[in-house]
């Protein structure tokens, strides 16, 4: 057993380790080379159209198509040599990700009431015209990307969905996340991958127009990528390492606590994972499982230089003090095994999603059993904005219906704020309309 200044950090009453954390996490926006090559092959699309996307998916991904799409005919049988158990688990993703957007939908309620005599006003919830979603097939090809994307895209009422998935070497798509696309709905699929896949959904290059939002993650190409194409499109969020964070006390077991913080750590070498319990003996036996369990995991080569670079165990002195770093730390996803999760509950309010006790772990989510949505925001995101949901689809639109009943509550402070501002143009809006509805201006 170990424990050593980097991978324990003692917490007593205020944050001694907040300026550690702020070093650690604080990461730059992407290192410059992407930034040029994203910016040159957007220009270069931009000017060039579909004959770009083809030369960039030939030098980068040796492919060639030509127009890129899957059939109809290709997608409906693309699950057909899967094992059944996986298709039975991925359509009960599906299924769990339809009925949890579904339920979010129906809380999502237009508004129609009269704010002042004469004065009806309120908001419509319309959707998106088009979504664009990346499906990753790299190094792991995340199934359920798709339930994530397109599938919620489509419980919001968006028309055209558009799904983009890198080709492997020879050129063909992952089966089974063409398989997801399908069970999501997605209304055209492409083989075409990275900063091409999304410049053609975006100037709409593809034979579809262009895509009104982008979603869904990739590379640090892609995620570059999306930052510079976000004003011309809506995007969901640019994504960073994936992190988890767990409260853990005595009660809960250390070899599940590893486990979970593995499953995480598991995504990339600077994915952070972090214990923060009150108990250092809990601490300490966590770590020891961690190690032993990086023995045998056959992704250790990610998992092990993630734990012991953005691994921590923080020791804090109290339930109040490990609820005021958790809040700091604002993970992405944060599970509580402790003998009080509600107390926890009602006085965490930064993270993406939240996985309470014991049984409810991050991959349920991940994997879309448990329905949520795991397009959730990472370093420090979580504690300014929530992660891709039903609502980012749609638009809450506003109206106002005045009559002239309400010009007399309306039309002179409208004028007397314009005149102060200097803007003429805009108090005549006003002043025509309370000398029609003969009201006496404010000045
Ligand atoms: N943890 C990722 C999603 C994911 N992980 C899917 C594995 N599969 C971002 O929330
Ligand atoms: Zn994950």
């Amino acid at each position: 057993m170990r424990i050593q200044d980097s991978d324990m950090h003692r917490i007593t009453g205020r944050f001694t380790t907040l300026k550690d954390y702020a070093e650690k996490y604080a990461r730059d926006g992407g290192s410059s080379s992407v930034v040029e090559t994203v910016t040159t092959m957007l220009d270069d699309i931009e000017a060039n159209g579909i004959e770009a996307v083809r030369r960039y998916a030939k030098s980068l991904d040796k492919w060639e198509s030509p127009d890129f799409e899957v059939s109809g005919e290709q997608l409906a049988h693309a699950g057909d040599a899967l094992d059944t158990t996986l298709r039975e688990a991925m359509r009960a993703s599906a299924e769990r990700t339809r009925a949890f957007a579904r339920a979010q939908r129906e809380h999502l309620n237009d508004l129609d009431f009269e704010l002042l005599p004469g004065l009806q006003v309120g908001h419509r919830y319309v959707p998106v015209a088009s979504v664009g979603a990346y499906l990753p097939a790299g190094q792991f090809p995340i199934l359920s990307s798709a339930f994530m994307s397109i599938n919620v895209a489509k419980v919001a009422g968006v028309s055209n969905t558009i799904a983009c998935t890198p080709p492997a070497s020879d050129g063909s798509a992952n089966p089974a996340v063409l398989y997801a696309a399908y069970l999501a709905g997605a209304d055209h699929v492409f083989v075409l991958g990275g900063v091409q896949a999304l410049a053609g959904m975006a100037y709409g290059l593809l034979g579809q127009p262009p895509a009104s939002m982008m979603v869904g993650a990739g590379n640090a190409f892609v995620t570059e990528a999306k930052r510079q194409l976000f004003g011309k499109v809506g995007i969901d969020l640019l994504a960073g390492p994936s992190e988890i964070a767990v409260i853990a006390d005595d009660s809960a077991d250390p070899a599940w606590v590893a486990a979970d913080l593995l499953g995480q750590a598991e995504h990339g070498v600077q994915s952070p994972a972090s214990l923060v319990t009150t108990s250092q003996a809990f601490g300490e036996a966590v770590i020891e499982n961690i190690d032993k369990q990086l023995h045998t995991l056959t992704t250790a080569h990610i998992a092990g230089p993630a734990w012991r670079d953005f691994g921590t165990v923080y020791v804090a002195d109290g339930n109040e003090a490990a609820v005021e770093l958790m809040n700091l730390l604002a993970p992405e996803h944060l599970e509580l095994q402790t003998e009080d999760d509600n107390w926890f509950y009602e006085r965490l309010t930064n993270y993406g999603s939240i996985f309470i006790g014991p049984w409810s772990t991050v991959a349920f989510s991940d994997k879309g059993q448990s329905g949520t949505n795991h397009t959730l925001p990472t370093g420090r995101g979580a504690a300014s904005s929530a992660g891709l949901s039903v609502a980012r689809f749609l638009k809450p639109l506003t109206f106002q219906r005045a009559t002239q009943q309400s010009i007399a509550a309306l039309a002179p402070n409208t004028a007397a704020i314009a005149h102060y501002e200097g803007m003429a143009a805009h108090q005549a809006t006003a002043d025509i309309r309370a000398m029609a509805a003969d009201v006496r201006s404010n000045e």
